[in-house]
């Protein structure tokens, strides 16, 4: 539909829904209006894109967690509508701006579930035919609100003025079936709309709800409560996403859900299949691929087989067979505590069928593994089935196509250490796809100025889809003009953010400090702990007068914690009781400021991350898989701040070790220090590390009685049930970390040396761009070509 036509649109779509005007309608009423309108607008396109998906080998993202973020601003881009429809609003006394109001889709924790939505927007992008699966959640990742500096949990109703993204496909429902219930599942489809391009793709979210929508006997027999029970009972598996990011609790629910949408998704790939083919089932691998986003999708294994043998009247060899060519699974982690294991007697209890075929690929990998040779604890070691619980991880690696890690570094611990033994036995199934984000939500979208200067000095926007372009631009760096500008844009994006902040969470920053940002889940790993130990020690030097003239910095904290990680709530509070002791000291006015900034999400992100300078990445080496936001920050001109972990390697050989601050333990140097490793002696002997460690127990920081920090520094000096001391190494990094954080201030100071350090990062991102990803996958896992 033409540009002009969808104009139109908006304004029929007001008067006749709500019977008023674009000059008095509301935000909520505008944002339906314009998505409808858009949606009308593209409706032949993407049923024609669906069309081509569907007959040509394609490929499907199976995944528990799609962080969508906020879906308007990015499909005005993707539309090229932005300015049409701002044009629209301002005739009409409104703007863009109203659409702030709009609820993030925040269907995800974090990395993993934006991952998703970042591939989904490159494949559309790229012309390619994959598409997503996932769960319509009533309920996203809990709203996040600050109270006494602590967090606390709110639910995300993200629905609440609607959905106008969303089809509901009545017509394409199935019945899902548990041993003790059955219950139907409604997709409800959103376009992912492709830039510059006409090819549209498809998330498809399923929605659990009661077989018989009200028992009428129950009703009239005035047995209300029974009917409404069994409605409740159905729609709980879709009411909420667990906001765990890194511990498997093996809660029923969970695996409902995970059950619950991996079946739909199979029967709709295997009716969509069958319209083709019939019950010819031999041209299924041909046609399919389909990537299990981590081991939350896994049942779809044993599923399939279920389906194919049970359904369709395939041999399980067949069957099996099938799943080996299909599926390809991710790994996005190896803490050991993430990888998900299942108790056999709840599964058995939940879905026994699909346990029965479980135990039977359990023996057909136990004779494949003593054909190789492998016998006694080792092979006991590799089966799916010990001691009473489901290895979901083995049952993916038995039986997929390729498995792959997130960045080298990762892939290369996945290979030698923790998947040691699958790798020595099929060591062809192994790839590394380094992780990448789209440049268009973090680039061309949340940094307008930053795009107009890349845009402007290229002399075309081709980055926006091919972001290896920007290394054209490097010889810029010498150019003093250019790095001025690059300066200024950055202040911009200081003070846009300051505004924010000041009007969101009520916390004056100043524009003019270096604003230093630590934005991710709040886990052990990643460290906020020691980065705020840092800052509190910064703080002493400053107050005392040992370390002056340091760079006036803004310490920038965005971090949910799950809901039951006791220390990580405990460290939000001590973010903000170190916040509220610096802001008490006028002797350190103006020079060090921290802000914990409340309920970070996509939408947050995308404005921190225009305005940052240093990109602070300091997870113990070799625990961060990989790490998005780290590219992110990149793009945007942000230096990173880091260990040598995860994509963070890659990222220094992209844009050279001297624009960016690396510190701290290796992988190798944990390993050799882990024997004799003695926080409790550091603690002792270094004054440093006992002062700030000192400050959380001896009344200078207050826990407001809870007693977390007690435990806080009890877990540094002392360990814990069978956790060692520091198991996160924080006090073996501590000394290196606070030295590089002084080095960024001083480098700081000269405006022009850091500019270039900037110009290097954005002119460098091009690989991490998730087209290259996206393309990567395409080629060495999925086969599947351009439509
Ligand atoms: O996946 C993250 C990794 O920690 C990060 O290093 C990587 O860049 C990113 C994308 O590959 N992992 C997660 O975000 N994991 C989860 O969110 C998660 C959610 C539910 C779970 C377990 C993990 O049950």
């Amino acid at each position: 539909m033409p540009k002009k036509k969808m104009l139109e649109a908006v304004e029929l779509y007001l008067k006749s829904e709500f019977q008023t005007t674009p000059a008095e309608a509301t935000p909520d009423q505008l944002h339906t209006a314009v998505s409808r309108s858009l949606m009308a607008g593209i409706a032949d396109r993407w049923h024609a894109s669906a069309e081509k998906h569907q007959n040509t080998r394609h490929a499907y993202y199976f995944s528990a967690e799609f962080l969508m973020g906020r879906m308007i601003y990015n499909n005005l881009l993707c539309l090229g509508m932005t300015e049409e429809i701002g044009q629209l609003l301002e005739k009409n006394g409104a703007s863009l701006d109203a659409f702030e109001e709009v609820e993030d889709c925040a269907l995800g924790n974090g990395g993993l579930g934006r991952l998703a939505a970042c591939f989904l927007d490159s494949a559309a992008t790229l012309n390619l035919p994959l598409d997503g699966y996932g769960i319509r959640y009533k309920y996203g990742l809990f709203k996040q609100k600050i109270e006494g500096g602590f967090q606390k949990e709110e639910a995300d109703d993200w629905t609440r003025y609607g959905d106008p993204w969303s089809l509901r496909r009545e017509d394409e429902a199935v019945r899902v079936e548990f041993a003790d219930q059955t219950i139907v599942a409604v997709p409800y489809d959103m376009p992912i709309i492709g830039y510059n391009t006409s090819n549209i793709g498809t998330l498809r979210l399923w929605q659990a709800e009661p077989v018989q929508a009200f028992d009428f006997n129950l009703f009239n027999a005035q047995q209300y409560d029974a009917a409404v029970a069994e409605r409740n009972r159905a729609e709980d598996i879709s009411r909420v996403l667990y906001p765990n990011d890194s511990t498997d609790d093996g809660k029923i629910l969970r695996l409902k859900q995970q059950y619950f949408f991996c079946s739909a998704s199979l029967q709709d790939i295997i009716r969509k299949y069958k319209k083709t083919y019939g019950n010819d089932f031999s041209h299924f691998a041909e046609m399919n691929a389909i990537q299990l986003n981590d081991t939350h999708p896994v049942i779809s294994i044993p599923e399939l087989i279920r389906l194919l043998t049970d359904g369709e009247g395939l041999s399980f060899d067949y069957a099996l067979d099938i799943c080996k060519q299909v599926f390809s699974y991710t790994n996005h982690t190896i803490l050991a505590e993430a990888l998900e294991k299942w108790s056999q007697h709840l599964m058995e209890r939940t879905i026994p069928r699909v346990f029965h075929i479980i135990v039977m690929l359990d023996q057909y990998l136990g004779g494949e593994l003593h054909q190789k040779g492998i016998t006694g604890d080792k092979e006991y070691s590799m089966h799916i089935l010990q001691h009473g619980t489901v290895h979901m991880a083995y049952m993916a690696i038995y039986c997929s196509r390729y498995i792959n890690g997130v960045a080298q570094l990762h892939t290369e611990i996945l290979k030698n250490d923790v998947l040691r033994d699958w790798y020595q036995i099929y060591p062809e199934k192994f790839q590394n796809k380094t992780n990448g984000i789209t440049q268009r939500r973090w680039l061309a979208l949340c940094n307008p100025e930053l795009s107009d200067l890349l845009t402007r000095l290229l002399g075309n926007e081709s980055w926006k889809t091919d972001l290896s372009q920007l290394k054209q631009l490097e010889k810029y760096v010498e150019d003093e003009k250019v790095m001025q500008e690059l300066c200024e844009i950055k202040l911009h994006s200081h003070q846009k953010l300051a505004e924010f902040v000041q009007k969101k969470d009520g916390i004056t920053i100043d524009p003019n400090t270096c604003f230093d940002v630590q934005i991710k889940r709040l886990h052990e790993y990643k460290r906020q702990f020691l980065n705020i130990l840092a800052i509190l020690e910064l703080y002493y030097e400053i107050a005392e007068g040992s370390l002056t003239d340091f760079t006036p910095t803004t310490f920038i904290f965005g971090a949910k914690s799950a809901p039951g990680y006791a220390r990580a709530k405990g460290i939000i509070k001590l973010i903000n009781e170190v916040a509220a002791l610096i802001d008490r000291d006028d002797r350190v006015r103006g020079k060090i400021k921290v802000a914990f900034l409340s309920n970070y999400n996509v939408s947050y992100a995308e404005k921190i991350i225009a305005a940052a300078d240093v990109s602070e990445q300091i997870s113990t080496a070799g625990k961060e898989a990989s790490g998005t936001g780290n590219m992110k920050l990149m793009a945007n001109g942000a230096v990173t701040l880091g260990t040598l972990d995860g994509a963070n390697i890659e990222i220094v050989e992209e844009a050279g070790s001297i624009n960016e601050y690396i510190f701290g333990a290796t992988v190798d140097e944990i390993r050799s220090v882990q024997e004799h490793y003695n926080p409790n002696g550091m603690y002792h002997n270094d004054y440093k590390i006992k002062r700030v460690l000192d400050a959380l127990v001896n009344g200078t920081l207050n826990d407001g009685g809870s007693g977390i920090f007690r435990e806080l520094h009890d877990s540094i000096v002392y360990g814990a049930s069978w956790h060692r001391p520091d198991q996160y190494f924080l006090l073996l990094d501590f000394e290196r970390y606070l030295e590089a954080k002084k080095q960024v201030a001083r480098d700081y100071k000269d405006q022009l040396v850091f500019a270039k350090k900037r110009w290097m990062n954005i002119c460098n991102s091009g690989k991490f761009s998730s087209d290259r990803t996206i393309r990567e996958y395409a080629k060495d896992i999925w086969h599947i070509e351009e439509v």
